[in-house]
């Protein structure tokens, strides 16, 4: 598309309701431009979503002039294409009309060759409000979803949380948020290659069927296709004219810990009869072969991946949108995030079903850092109703986004929605038996059937969490996945996490408070207290401050400020998650995979994500580095905390068995040697009992490596300290308690933190829990951070920004 003419940059845009121009950029959306022009505050601070909400209910008109010659008026066709309209469009060339539309996640190509002239043409576009469309449509049709969402908001096909969500404003904002251009078009196009993979020994064979694009009475007879390889070198491998080539001696792709990510170059060159290079389509790709295993077993029926025919274990969390205004979102910023996920060891992420299909960079910066991606179709608690109309829209939907994302290593596999076949089954919204049969025609019949075609490879689950379709207990723990929720919604203990031996769990989770810097950017003084009005506009899940403070009372000591509240949620969230990853991860051969609710906000608020909306490592993000960690060394401890609590119970403290069973999970390919060292210490600092065993740990497996009883130890002044060694060096280190942390006895470990260059310095007098470094003058990354430590010093180096200010605490601090 080398002769496309971009009509990004300068636009204008009005409301109608007052018919003021005022000046726009394209990218972009209403609210940035709103922004721009002082019109509207930024509706994240304090509650000014309300106002921002109000305003667009409104109508707003784009326009802007574009200028042809008669060479372009000369193609076949003058083709006006937008990659991204937001949402309810009413397209117009020179005052005629062109299109209009009505599915923000298609693509949208039209000749307008017979309305335009040599000379000035003006393009307008007028968005309708998706408030009053989706009101209306509610009207005309009661169809309903999440309550968190403006109602109506399922006939609209517009990333559903931008009309709210329990961790997202209401602020469904429009306009052109993607690239818009004319493309002089005379001669056929690759619209699209599929490219199947048949590996063999040493060999894969590659197999193409190219979708082409003919424009109106172009001649179409004799083309043909030349496809070129490139290895990762930029080195050619094979060049032919046939549809199918070999590659021998195939560098494969791996998700990362597994592997390299060695990317090939396809060119699809597109030639006519006489030989002239017509079109080129060019794409990176990766060797790889992608298959979900299920298989019968003692535990029901197993459910995992196999990349290249290793069953591994899937480690990450789920992805929603990175901004409600999505002019923000930037290349840069969505590449730091995913580096982001591979610096803690994440090998997947899940694309959740109510945003909307990621851009190209999101793919391909999965592609360079081996994170595969469950990839829903975007529909998310919610009924639908297959009208005619909206069958034809989702599938020009379908075919496009399968289309432009076929081609990526990453891409591991297609889910048809977010819990819409449990919220079907289980009648979370009332749906009519009308909408059941519109279900299983969509994800059993639509959905399939076009990938069966386009993306025949690939494998395709109806649903998440989904036993594998027909509403048969899409929820059923011994197969498929999962999304359980026992622990937060259902107030359950974190222990309870090790009462099920789940396949896959693909959604699990906990809230926290964003940290300190972030509640100053939306808050003043005055707002700073989790109850304020502005404080529970920034927290969507119903009652979930109250649960914090639930979980808090049965964890830690009542925190005397809000910046040590917020420390001690951050705590509880990362505990939380952690329990269930390492009871899924150390119980390997029930379970192949932890993806945590979620990695990332759209907004500054109380949620569930483990980096904050401005980037900011909450405790979760550090302590998944550790429990992502390829070898991990993982303490199931067994006392005060696992006895749930029960004030009737006459059973005496001191005969509370304290256990303590010692596990491991090798998600590596070799087998590793490694010894386990355990202690068992007093709150005061000496050493009671101790111990190590050697163990090998096969190749993608878990195991125990001990189990040790403490019938000496007291759970108010013990606990356990266990290192990880493997050829002579301590891969990790982790502690348990044998009660919850609030009644432990914690003498004061007189943290200290000192800097030289970019290393600090903590020192601890004795045993401390969490150990917590902020930095009050800037934002940093840190090599690692919430962990805890015995006296002694440890070193931490600043990975990204700079600071001088630094201080450190602990699980002490917490009163
Ligand atoms: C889920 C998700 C989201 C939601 C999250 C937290 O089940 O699919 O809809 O945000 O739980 O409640």
């Amino acid at each position: 598309m080398d002769n496309m003419i971009s009509l990004c940059g300068e636009w204008e845009m009005c409301s109608t309701r007052d018919m003021q121009w005022h000046p726009a950029t394209v990218p972009g959306s209403v609210y940035a431009d709103l922004m721009d022009a002082q019109l509207l505050d930024d509706p994240f601070f304090r509650d000014n979503e309300q106002k921002a909400y109000e305003k667009i209910r409104e109508d707003f008109l784009y326009r802007r002039t574009f200028f042809l010659d008669e060479k372009v008026l000369r193609a076949r066709e003058l083709r006006l294409v937008f990659e991204g309209l937001d949402t309810l469009c009413e397209i117009s060339v020179n005052d005629q009309f062109v299109l209009s539309t009505s599915d923000m996640h298609r693509t949208y190509m039209v000749d307008i060759r017979p309305m335009v002239h040599a000379g000035g043409n003006l393009l307008t576009i007028l968005f309708r409000s998706p408030v009053e469309a989706a009101h209306a449509a509610y009207r005309r049709s009661p169809v309903n979803g999440s309550t968190d969402a403006v109602r109506g908001f399922p006939h609209i096909r517009k990333a559903h949380c931008m009309y709210g969500w329990d961790w997202g404003p209401r602020l469904p904002d429009a306009g052109i948020f993607r690239p818009v251009y004319l493309w002089p078009v005379s001669t056929p196009k690759v619209r699209s290659v599929l490219i199947r993979q048949t590996h063999a020994p040493s060999m894969v064979q590659l197999n193409f069927t190219p979708d082409l694009d003919i424009p109106r009475e172009a001649p179409a007879e004799g083309l043909y296709l030349r496809y070129t390889l490139l290895d990762p070198d930029g080195n050619e491998v094979v060049s032919t004219t046939d549809s199918a080539m070999q590659v021998m001696s195939p560098r494969l792709w791996w998700p990362n810990g597994l592997g390299d990510q060695p990317l090939y170059t396809l060119k699809a060159d597109l030639l006519s009869p006489e030989g002239v290079l017509l079109d080129r389509w060019e794409k990176r790709i990766g060797l790889r072969t992608v298959d979900i295993q299920e298989t019968p077993d003692e535990y029901g029926t197993s459910f995992g991946l196999c990349v290249n025919g290793v069953p591994m274990f899937c480690m990450g969390a789920d992805y929603i949108p990175e901004d409600n205004i999505l002019r923000r979102v930037t290349p840069e910023r969505t590449r730091r995030l995913l580096e982001d996920c591979r610096d803690a060891h994440f090998n997947c992420v899940r694309v959740w079903g109510g945003g909307y299909y990621p851009d190209d960079f999101f793919f391909d910066a999965c592609d360079e850092l081996g994170l595969l991606v469950w990839q829903d179709f975007m529909f998310a608690c919610a009924g639908y109703e297959l009208s005619p109309a909206f069958e034809e829209n989702i599938r020009a939907e379908f075919r496009d986004n399968i289309l432009r994302l076929r081609h990526h290593p990453s891409l591991a596999l297609w889910c048809g929605n977010n819990e819409n076949e449990a919220a079907m089954s289980q009648d979370w919204f009332g749906g009519t038996p009308q909408q059941k049969a519109d279900y299983i025609k969509i994800f059993e019949y639509i959905l399939p059937s076009l990938l069966h075609v386009l993306d025949p490879d690939r494998p395709y689950r109806p649903s998440s969490p989904s036993s594998g379709g027909a509403f048969d207990q899409p929820s059923d723990e011994k197969r498929g996945d999962v999304h359980y929720w026992g622990v937060w919604h259902g107030n359950e203990p974190f222990q309870a996490y090790r009462d099920h031996a789940f396949r896959f769990v693909s959604e699990f989770g906990f809230q926290s408070f964003p940290e300190m810097k972030t509640i100053e950017s939306f808050t003043l003084p005055s707002d700073r207290n989790i109850f304020s009005y502005v404080m529970e506009k920034h927290q969507r899940n119903a009652s979930a401050n109250g649960k914090i403070l639930n979980y808090l009372s049965q964890h830690y000591l009542y925190p005397r400020n809000l910046d040590t509240l917020v420390y001690a949620s951050q705590l509880l969230q990362a505990e939380a998650v952690r329990c269930g990853v390492e009871h899924f991860r150390t119980h390997r051969d029930q379970c192949r995979g932890a993806i945590y609710w979620q990695i990332n906000d759209c907004w500054p608020v109380a949620s569930w994500a483990s980096i904050d909306y401005y980037g900011r490592w909450k405790a979760l993000q550090y302590m998944a580095r550790r429990f992502y960690a390829p070898l991990l060394l993982a303490i199931e401890e067994d006392g005060l905390q696992t006895a749930r609590p029960n004030v009737n119970d006459e059973t005496p403290v001191s005969e509370i068995p304290l256990r303590a069973d010692l596990r491991l999970s090798n998600e590596s390919l070799q087998p590793r040697n490694v010894i386990v060292r355990w202690q068992l210490r007093t709150a005061e600092g000496s050493l009671l009992r101790q111990g190590e065993v050697p163990v090998s740990v096969p190749a993608l497996s878990s195991m125990s490596a001990c189990v040790l009883e403490f019938p000496e130890a007291d759970p108010f002044e013990h606990f356990l300290w266990a290192e990880l060694e493997e050829n002579g060096s301590i891969l990790s280190s982790t502690s348990a308690l044998f009660c919850p942390p609030k009644h432990f006895h914690f003498r004061d470990p007189q943290l200290t933190v000192t800097q030289e260059g970019d290393v600090l310095t903590i020192s601890s007098r004795g045993y401390a829990r969490m150990v917590d470094i902020q930095c009050h003058d800037a934002d940093i990354l840190l090599s690692d951070n919430d962990f805890d430590m015995l006296e002694g010093t440890r070193q931490v180096s600043i990975l990204r920004g700079s600071g001088k200010r630094f201080s450190v605490r602990s699980v002490y601090d917490i009163h």
